[in-house]
């Protein structure tokens, strides 16, 4: 049986890719919701609907465990899933918490770049209320990027402005983190490596996601032996055109210099 990936468009295969470096006796089925991709700008109401519609044909194939790869999607629907279907469900969080301990000796601030709809939710605020008692998490909506990691835009001059415009006002010295708080971000670590100052660490959320996917398929005793990290594509339009894009991307991701 395979380990199933789900989020709207591509972004997913940043965490699909770790799995696939860590677990690689597993097979999987990659799930992108190509009828409504985007996600983050769109109603939490209408984004459960869209996520429930997703995961009923997903549960379809024969899958053993679920890994909602996308942040405004966990942050939706991720306890409505668990108590629907019978399977393992990992969602993703972002990594904040690793994020704050890493600046604990240098008391610098953490930047969490994700979408709206994730940085809205109620799950992403009572994080920042649980962890972040001495207030120094700051959050950057970028809607964009998505929609350029779903072009396949990585013109290095664009991606570059359009950070640029985004950080105006920020003062990065006083930042010692910033998280990718989006699963579709992780494309661009290395032009944010070669845009933001030396001392930024980024993070984001694959191997945390990861690390739990492995630690409950060892405790269900369901950790594949003879898997050969194959993966299979589906998307919601059927499109063969967004199919080839969903292997592009994986090449991509899987031959990124900054892992
Ligand atoms: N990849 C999704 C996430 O991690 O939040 C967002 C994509 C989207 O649909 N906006």
């Amino acid at each position: 049986m395979r380990i199933a990936f789900f989020d709207s468009g591509i972004g997913g295969i940043t965490v699909l890719a770790e799995a696939m470096r860590r677990l690689p006796q597993e097979d999987y089925l990659y799930f992108a919701d190509t009828l409504h991709v985007p996600y983050g700008t769109k109603s939490k109401e209408d984004v459960l609907d869209y996520v429930k519609k997703s995961v009923d044909t997903i549960i379809q194939h024969d899958v053993k465990a679920l890994v909602i790869a996308c942040n405004t999607a966990t942050s939706i629907a991720v306890a409505d899933l668990r108590s629907t279907y019978g399977i393992p469900i990992i969602g993703m969080e972002p990594a904040v918490k690793p994020a704050l301990e890493m600046n604990r000796s240098t008391g610098k601030r953490v930047l969490v770049f994700a979408t709206p709809l994730t940085l809205k939710q109620t799950k992403y605020l009572e994080l920042i209320s649980r962890i972040d008692d001495q207030h120094m998490v700051d959050s950057l909506p970028l809607p964009e990027l998505v929609e350029f990691c779903e072009a396949l835009q990585f013109n290095p001059a664009i991606i570059t402005a359009y950070f640029q415009e985004k950080l105006t006002g920020f003062d990065l010295s006083l930042y010692g983190t910033v998280v990718l708080g989006c699963t579709h971000f992780p494309f661009y670590k290395d032009l944010l490596r070669s845009i933001l100052p030396d001392h930024i660490q980024i993070v984001d959320g694959s191997s945390g996601a990861v690390n739990r996917l492995k630690h409950v398929m060892e405790e269900e005793g369901n950790l594949g032996t003879d898997g050969q990290a194959e993966v299979a594509f589906l998307c919601s339009n059927q499109d063969p055109v967004y199919m080839k894009k969903m292997q592009d991307a994986l090449a991509i991701i899987r031959n990124r210099a900054t892992k």
